[in-house]
C-alpha cells in the first residue's frame, strides 16, 4: 500500500514516524519528493492544487484537521474518491478546555478584577446569574456538541444553531437561516464553531453581530473568515460587543499591524484553541485505511457540495 503525505509544516518526519510504526505494511513517501500517480492513500494538510491534480488511482484522501477549507479545488478527482477529514482525534477535549476557560472568565468577570488590581482596588462585585448568562454555539457537531454539553454541565443554559435540527440533551436547539436572529437575540457568549464554507464566509459581519444583546462577547474558533474584522471591530468601538476572544484570523500569521493587536477589548491566540496531534490523528487515519480496506464503511466523509 502506497500513501503520500504532505504538509506545508516542519514537523512531517513525527507524521512519518507515527505512520510508519501504526502502517508498517505501507510505503510512506514525502510529496513532492514522489510522483502521486501510483498513491493509494493520500495523507494531507493544506496540499497544493498541483498534488491533487496528480493523484491517480487514489482510494481516499484525508486531510490533517477537522476543517477542509484550505482543500484546493477538488473537482479534478472524481466524487467516488472520499475526502476525509479529523473528526475530534483528540481536538474536541482541548475546545471544551479553551471555550470554558473564555466563558468562565466572562462569566466570573476575571478582565474587571485585572482592571480593578491595575488599580490597587478592592471592590466585591455581585454574583451574576447563570440564567441570564445564555451561551450559544454556532455550529452543532463534533466539536460544537462536546462544547455544549461541557458548558450545560457546568451550569450554562446553552443554544446551538446548525443546519439540521438537533436533540442534544438540554441544549436547546435552532436550525437553518430563518432562526438564527432568533438565535443570537439572547445570546451573551457567541461561540464560534461553523466550518468555513461559501455559506458561512462574512457570516458575522455587523448586522449579524448586532442581533446579539448589547454586552455581548465573541469567541471565534472556527476560521477567521468567517467574521467581517472592521465590522467586528466598529461594534467594539461603540459598546455593542463587550470583547471577544479569537483565535483565528482570515490571514494567518494574523499581519503586523493589524488592529486586532492592541484592541483593549481582545484577546488573542494563535491558532491553539485546538491543535492536531499527532498520535490520535495517525491512529485515526490508520484505523479508517483499515476499514476501507476491509470494505466497511468510516465517519468523517466531506460532502463535497456543502463544503464540510
Ligand atoms: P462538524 O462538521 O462536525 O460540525 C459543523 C457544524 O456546523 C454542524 O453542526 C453543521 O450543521 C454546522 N453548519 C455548517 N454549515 C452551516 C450553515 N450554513 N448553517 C448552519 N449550520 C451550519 O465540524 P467540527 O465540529 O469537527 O469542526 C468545526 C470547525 O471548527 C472546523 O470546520 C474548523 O474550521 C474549526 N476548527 C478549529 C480549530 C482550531 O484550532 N481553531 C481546530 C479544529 C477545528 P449540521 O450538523 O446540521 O450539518
Ligand atoms: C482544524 C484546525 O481544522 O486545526 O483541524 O484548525
Amino acid at each position: 500500500m502506497n500513501i503520500l503525505f504532505h504538509t506545508p509544516g516542519t514537523n512531517g518526519a513525527s507524521w512519518i514516524d507515527a505512520l510508519t510504526q501504526a502502517l508498517p505494511e505501507a510505503r510512506i513517501d514525502r510529496w513532492p519528493a514522489t510522483s502521486a500517480s501510483d498513491t493509494d492513500y493520500a495523507v494531507v494538510w493544506k496540499p497544493p492544487q498541483e498534488l491533487v491534480t496528480t493523484l491517480g488511482r487514489v482510494k481516499a484522501i484525508f486531510n490533517l484537521g477537522a476543517g477542509v477549507d484550505s482543500m484546493p479545488d477538488l473537482s479534478t478527482l472524481p466524487e467516488s474518491v472520499p475526502v476525509v477529514r479529523l473528526d475530534d482525534a483528540g481536538m474536541a477535549e482541548q475546545m471544551v478546555e479553551y471555550v470554558c476557560h473564555c466563558v468562565l472568565r466572562r462569566y466570573r468577570e476575571f478582565d474587571a478584577y485585572a482592571d480593578q488590581q491595575r488599580e490597587a482596588r478592592w471592590q466585591q462585585r455581585p454574583r451574576l446569574s447563570k440564567r441570564d448568562f445564555v451561551v450559544g454555539i454556532l455550529g452543532a457537531g463534533v466539536l460544537g456538541t462536546a462544547v455544549a454539553g461541557a458548558l450545560v454541565r457546568l451550569g450554562f443554559p446553552v443554544r446551538a444553531w446548525s443546519r439540521a435540527r438537533k436533540a442534544i440533551p438540554r441544549v436547546v436547539s435552532f436550525a437553518g437561516a430563518q432562526e438564527l436572529d432568533d438565535f443570537l437575540a439572547a445570546t451573551r457568549v457567541l461561540v464560534c464553531l461553523l466550518p468555513l464554507t461559501q455559506d458561512t464566509e462574512r457570516l458575522l459581519d455587523g448586522v449579524r453581530l448586532s442581533r446579539l444583546p448589547r454586552g455581548a462577547y465573541l469567541v471565534n474558533v472556527a476560521r477567521g473568515a468567517l467574521v467581517v474584522d472592521a465590522e467586528l471591530i466598529a461594534l467594539l468601538d461603540n459598546n455593542h460587543l463587550a470583547g471577544a476572544t479569537l483565535d483565528v484570523f482570515r490571514d494567518e500569521p494574523l499581519p503586523a499591524g493589524h488592529p486586532f493587536w492592541h484592541h483593549p477589548r481582545v484577546v488573542l491566540t494563535p491558532h491553539v484553541s485546538a491543535m492536531t496531534l499527532v498520535e490520535e490523528s495517525v491512529a485515526q487515519i490508520a484505523a479508517k485505511i483499515r476499514q476501507l480496506e476491509a470494505g466497511l464503511p468510516i465517519t468523517g466523509i466531506v460532502l463535497r457540495q456543502r463544503g464540510y
